[in-house]
């Protein structure tokens, strides 16, 4: 199975700013740790980060063909972008949307997600471990759906 971790904008940033919010791991940490639990899977997986949302949806559309699930933190796109979920669904690969933080327990205009639409389901609140479980819930959906 290959999975596509696409992270959308100001993510590059983990790390080194807000850490009280988003945590101290780096985006390349949380590549490591998931590379490592991917292994033991026998899961092959790609890790990609842009903050540019035509470059998000040029990643989906590249999907085809090449990847079996899309595992998604597309960040403030999340809430606003119909471009990133009408690519989703246009490619047809099963997306999972993942946030570090419980969208719901913060502001209300993080509780709209457009993308959410498009996806087989969400994950969020955990932190980096949200990028752990989204590629749990892949494996498993993959085996319950195969
Ligand atoms: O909790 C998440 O993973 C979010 O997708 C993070 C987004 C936010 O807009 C979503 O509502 C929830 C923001 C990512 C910003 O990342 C930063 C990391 C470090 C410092 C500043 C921003």
């Amino acid at each position: 199975m290959k999975v596509l971790f696409l992270n959308g904008p100001n993510l590059n940033l983990l790390g080194q700013r807000e850490p009280e919010i988003y945590g101290s791991m780096t985006l390349s940490d949380i590549e490591d740790m998931v590379c490592q639990h991917a292994e033991k899977h026998k899961v092959e997986v790609v890790f990609y980060q842009s903050n540019h949302e035509g470059e998000l949806v040029t990643q989906i559309h590249q999907a085809i063909g090449n990847y079996d699930y899309i595992i998604l933190n597309a960040a403030a796109y999340t809430h606003t972008s119909i471009a990133i979920k009408d690519a989703i669904t246009g490619v047809g690969i099963n997306a999972i949307e993942i946030h570090l933080t419980n969208v719901h327990a913060r502001e209300s205009y993080r509780r709209k997600s457009i993308i959410g639409q498009a996806c087989v389901g969400n994950i969020s609140g955990f932190g980096a471990s949200s990028y752990i479980l989204g590629l749990e819930a892949a494996i498993l959906h993959d085996k319950a759906n195969s």
